[in-house]
């Protein structure tokens, strides 16, 4: 069988583990079984080949198919590896497996096996959406797309397993762990693709990594993924403003630029105005527009937009066509098909049935060249929102029966690409995440954002609601900066009422979520209406920082409640650390230093939302009355001998973004220092230092006028100040007589 060396290597030898290649010649299907590694075998004039490498703490493998013989093949599926699962020295119930969805929106979350199997809805809808093997129906297996990672629950000796695909450009690649995990498969599905002889096919590269600590495979296996795939990461985070979570559809010009005008004089760093979903006539016909909504045309609003200082962005569902539409009419025999013949359906939007564009079709192609080089070019579109892209890789029949769906939406990715450009922005959106790696810069990594924490009209993990968006914001943010940018979808803060049913906890739980995740910030309100006091939330979301904080326990809880962020300067280091209860009730949570990675060490804590310091702590700190559904962001700094910037209140990073320059200086027994904050806009926030025993305040000069400080506690001064764009915060301390 197999076990895992001192945490390290699992050890399969002799039949414990094999390779498995299912294809059909005429109407036989075979199965060629791969026991031996490295040694070809041969059936009928077709090679196979397994391919293993021993690396260091793993293995890496694959498996190649060359066709040699007579007649051609059907190859439905290529497991790469069955084996037992190794033994992680505790008995399976304590484990927790990693369960990452197909597409942007499909939960994603690791879950004990003790829980038992989740089941997701089984309606042939969410089937369609979610599963990207909808048609085999029912089955009692945990599968997770393309990465697992098996870990037993926390210890000293926790002993952990990632078996993931590192490449996705070919095949859609899962694995599945079945007998309540005894055993693994991880599999490639090729579709029944057709093999001619003098034909080969690869599946896709799989390795098997070990370590004690789970999120630390998951990671490093994003880092090989991007490696492999050529992953596209921006060097900033977009941000902007979208028009879908107030307008729902019914955006019209006439809002889209009342926003431009209202993000301009509220001075707001919102980069991108994304027209989102409405302004088109129906799916597919995309440059015909809805005459009461964009009556003027959309070169004109785009001009308008450009001309105010802001990029342009567009939602498109490229890979679908409404049956109502114009290109469906025109091109019925552009779209997959069923086995009688019958054009497939990707989805129904909104009511609407769409039909899936087979990408494999070179008029396709040119079609999707052509639509998206206009909308660049004419349009002058530099940011483009892609959705419903899993249309494209639904199962159907094809024009090249030799390409896999994986291949199918690639190839209709990458004619995009070309035609946009480089430079352009391409965020994905329901969108299967294996094959977009190294086309797209963005990607949204969870269900949509929603006025309401819960999900209202259908209560599932994968349905509209704030909490199921967050749930993927944490669970998947091992991704961000590594296969793009993730995009966690939009900030809403407007007020309570009719179009919002957050409570301010909630609306500052998206708020932190979303920042410490530093990927994309769109907001989503209608600024021309916005709260001054909800602004404010918006404001210390902005600029994204670029870094993402990492779920410290995403193998302990479905709903992750600790969300870190290191932070490095030259000038110091702290950590922010959002503790959320997800329950309904208040509770009292205890976070423990050692659990959020901090060395051994005395820390200032601040509670950031309370604005209150809650003194230094060595072990522990409690959030007493931590409200339902509140993300409590506690800052954790290292102290220190002497006078230093505890933090700031400008942005939930607390000096990350808004620190521009930090100066220290002693001389004898006098200390400076001297802080630029640099901020677009307008905004009232505190800055707080530590004051040590021994040291006092002797000067403080706010852009060069004297203010004196608030003592908020002992050895902790703040300072008011009203931040526009720039300001500079000058204090001298000295010694205290003794
Ligand atoms: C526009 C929207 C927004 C949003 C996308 C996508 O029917 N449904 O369940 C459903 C779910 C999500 C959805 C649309 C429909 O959202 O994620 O940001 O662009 O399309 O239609």
């Amino acid at each position: 069988m197999s076990r895992v060396v001192g945490g390290g290597t699992p050890v399969w030898s002799g039949p414990a583990r094999a390779a498995f290649v299912r294809y059909r010649m005429g109407q036989r299907v075979e199965v060629m079984e791969l026991r031996e590694p490295n040694k070809a075998r041969h059936l009928e004039g077709i090679r196979f080949i397994w391919r293993w490498q021993d690396e260091d703490g793993g293995y890496r493998m694959w498996v190649r198919i060359t066709h040699r013989g007579e007649e051609p093949i059907h190859v439905e599926a290529i497991d790469v590896l069955t084996a037992p699962v190794p033994h992680l020295g505790r008995p399976p119930q304590s484990w927790s497996i990693y369960q990452n969805g197909w597409q942007s929106w499909t939960p994603t979350f690791a879950r004990h096996l003790s829980n038992g199997l989740h089941t997701a809805p089984e309606t042939p809808a969410y089937r369609r959406w979610h599963q990207p093997h909808w048609e085999v129906g029912t089955d009692q297996e945990i599968s997770s797309e393309w990465v697992t990672v098996l870990t037993t629950t926390t210890g000293e000796d926790r002993a952990s397993v990632l078996v993931g695909f590192v490449s996705a450009d070919k095949q859609l690649a899962e694995i599945r762990i079945r007998q309540n995990g005894a055993e693994l498969t991880a599999r490639c599905y090729c579709d029944d693709i057709l093999v001619e002889p003098g034909g080969s096919l690869a599946s896709e590269t799989l390795v098997v990594r070990t370590g004690p600590d789970p999120l630390s495979l998951l990671e490093a296996w994003a880092d090989e993924m991007a490696t492999e795939m050529k992953a596209r990461v921006p060097t900033h985070s977009p941000t902007g403003w979208c028009s879908w979570y107030t307008f729902y559809g019914e955006n019209t010009a006439g809002n889209v630029l009342d926003n431009v005008q209202a993000i301009d004089d509220l001075d707001l760093p919102l980069n991108v105005i994304l027209i989102d979903d409405g302004y088109q006539t129906t799916i597919g016909d995309w440059f015909s527009l809805n005459e009461k909504r964009f009556p003027q045309g959309m070169e004109t609003v785009t001009r308008e937009i450009q001309a105010a200082g802001h990029q342009v962005g567009i939602w498109t569902a490229p890979f679908g066509a409404a049956e109502d539409s114009e290109l469906f009419r025109q091109h019925p025999h552009w779209f997959l098909q069923d086995e009688t013949g019958a054009p497939t359906v990707g989805w129904v939007h909104w009511g609407k049935p769409c039909y899936a564009l087979d990408c494999t079709h070179p008029e396709v192609l040119d079609w999707l060249s052509n639509t998206f080089r206009h909308l660049r070019r004419e349009w002058g579109i530099d940011f483009f929102k892609i959705d419903f892209l899993f249309a494209a890789a639904v199962p159907g029949r094809r024009h090249d029966a030799t390409a896999t769906r994986a291949q199918a939406l690639r190839r209709g990715l990458r004619a995009i690409r070309q035609a946009i450009g480089a430079s352009a922005f391409l965020l994905g959106c329901g969108a299967p995440l294996g094959p977009c790696v190294g086309i797209v810069d963005g990607m949204r990594i969870g269900p949509d954002v929603d006025p309401n924490w819960y999900p209202v009209w259908r209560h599932d993990l994968s349905a509209l609601s704030t909490q199921n968006a967050l749930r993927n914001v944490v669970t998947r943010a091992p991704l961000h900066g590594r296969l793009w940018a993730n995009d966690p979808d939009c900030l809403l803060v407007r007020q309570r009422g009719e179009n919002l049913d957050l409570v301010l906890n909630e609306v500052r739980t998206l708020v932190s979520l979303v920042t410490l995740s530093g990927g994309l910030s769109l907001d989503s309100d209608d600024l021309t209406a916005i709260d001054q006091g909800r602004l404010k939330y918006l404001r210390q979301a902005l600029p994204p920082t670029g870094l993402s904080a990492r779920p410290l326990d995403l193998f302990e809880h479905e709903l992750p409640g600790l969300f870190v962020l290191p932070v490095e300067r030259d000038w110091g280091r702290w950590w922010v650390a959002a503790a959320i209860n997800w329950g309904d009730r208040t509770a009292r949570t205890t976070i423990h230093t050692r659990d959020l990675g901090l060395p051994s060490g005395r820390y200032h804590v601040f509670h950031y939302w309370r604005r209150r310091y809650l003194g230094v702590t060595d072990d522990a700190v409690t959030v007493t009355r931590h409200q339902p559904h509140e993300a409590a962001v506690l800052l954790f700094k290292p102290t220190s001998d002497r006078p230093d910037l505890l933090t700031t209140t400008f942005h939930i990073c607390q000096g990350l973004a808004e620190i521009s320059s930090y100066q220290f200086g002693i001389i004898n027994a006098k200390s400076t220092v001297e802080l630029i904050l640099e901020k677009p806009g307008r905004q009232f926030g505190r800055v707080f230092f530590t004051v040590p025993a021994g040291w006092q305040v002797a000067e403080a000069q706010i852009d060069g006028r004297l203010q004196a400080p608030v003592v908020e506690a002992p050895h902790i001064v703040s300072f008011g100040l009203t931040l526009e764009d720039r300001a500079a915060v000058e204090l001298a301390f000295e010694r205290t007589a003794c």
